[in-house]
């Protein structure tokens, strides 16, 4: 078999990502590409994303609407864009999904996981509305690694792309990266202790150097993020009055990513807690009985986005 670095060409530029943006995306684990997406496809899905909120358009059946922890507590169950902090699952809503099929991101994922002939799926969508702070500090996003959640491999088939809807900044709790770090192993995760003040699955690395080289990833409508996901990262608070708003992907090659036998050690933690997720989300539709794996999970939200799939 090839190594990862025999298949993927990091000494030529891509058709979206120039040479030397892959270098820089090999040494750092990440690459910002300025203005990658058009304000009219942004306009859109922020359209969209309003009226899927409003319920002017329906939510597509595997589409998950999540709130903040601090107004799921209140007991607050209206769909608004103010009570919303995510919507996940998006592949099969027509407007957002066209975010997966634009050729700058195809390719620029391509350029960075794959060739011209790879069989890329989309693994994981979501757009993010992260809301002002309701004073817990409950908008931040701990440190991660995306890897954590992911049941296949390997790594450096794997990307995520990440655009601003707006102008984003510190002060509305843009990324925060650890350039490099995708160069080191999977850390352990769990739940931080924020007394309680945790948003459902935001799961954080146990223990880290405080001492850790940060970047805060300041960027434009349009701007694009494409990064590893064993890139630790995470993001701020948001201490504006708006609603910073991104659109996200979780790319896979299906050519050459597997999954983790179903007893892996390395997925215990977020394989029993995303079972008690299912288990809760189902039951709330009066489904108490499922035998509806983690892999299930990931295999029936995969995607494809351009060739066949045959693995995952
Ligand atoms: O956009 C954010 O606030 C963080 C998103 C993120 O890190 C993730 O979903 O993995």
């Amino acid at each position: 078999m090839l190594s990862e670095n025999q298949i993927l060409n990091w000494d030529k530029d891509g058709v979206v990502i120039t040479k030397k943006q892959k270098q820089f995306y090999l040494k750092n684990g990440y690459v910002i590409i300025p203005k990658l997406i058009d304000q009219r496809s942004i306009d859109s899905y922020t359209q969209r994303f309003q009226d899927i909120c409003s319920g002017k358009c329906e939510k597509t059946p595997q589409m998950l609407l999540m709130r903040d922890i601090v107004v799921a507590k209140k007991g607050e169950k209206t769909i608004t864009e103010k009570t919303l902090n995510k919507i996940t699952n998006f592949m099969d809503d027509e407007v957002l999904w066209d975010y997966c099929q634009q050729p700058k991101i195809v390719n620029g994922v391509k350029d960075l996981i794959g060739h011209p002939n790879s069989c890329i799926l989309a693994m994981n969508t979501m757009v993010i509305n992260k809301p002002p702070d309701f004073g817990k500090l409950s908008s931040r996003h701990p440190l991660h690694q995306d890897l954590h959640y992911f049941p296949f491999r390997p790594s450096d088939f794997i990307c995520c792309s990440w655009t601003a809807m707006e102008r984003i900044t510190r002060a509305n709790g843009c990324l925060v990266v650890v350039p490099g770090s995708h160069l080191g192993p999977l850390l352990e995760h769990g739940y931080p202790d924020w007394d309680g003040n945790v948003n459902t699955a935001y799961h954080g690395i146990k223990t880290y150097s405080p001492d850790l080289n940060m970047v805060h990833l300041e960027m434009d409508t349009g701007d694009t993020v494409f990064f590893h996901p064993l890139l630790i990262h995470g993001s701020g608070a948001n201490r504006t009055n708006g609603y910073l708003k991104a659109i996200t992907a979780h790319f896979a090659n299906d050519d050459y990513c597997r999954y983790l036998p179903k007893d892996n050690p390395e997925m215990k933690f977020v394989v029993e807690d995303f079972e008690k997720l299912i288990e809760k989300y189902l039951s709330k539709k009066g489904i108490h009985e499922t035998n509806i794996t983690f892999h299930d999970f990931w295999s029936l939200k995969a995607k494809e986005v351009c060739g066949i799939r045959s693995n995952l």
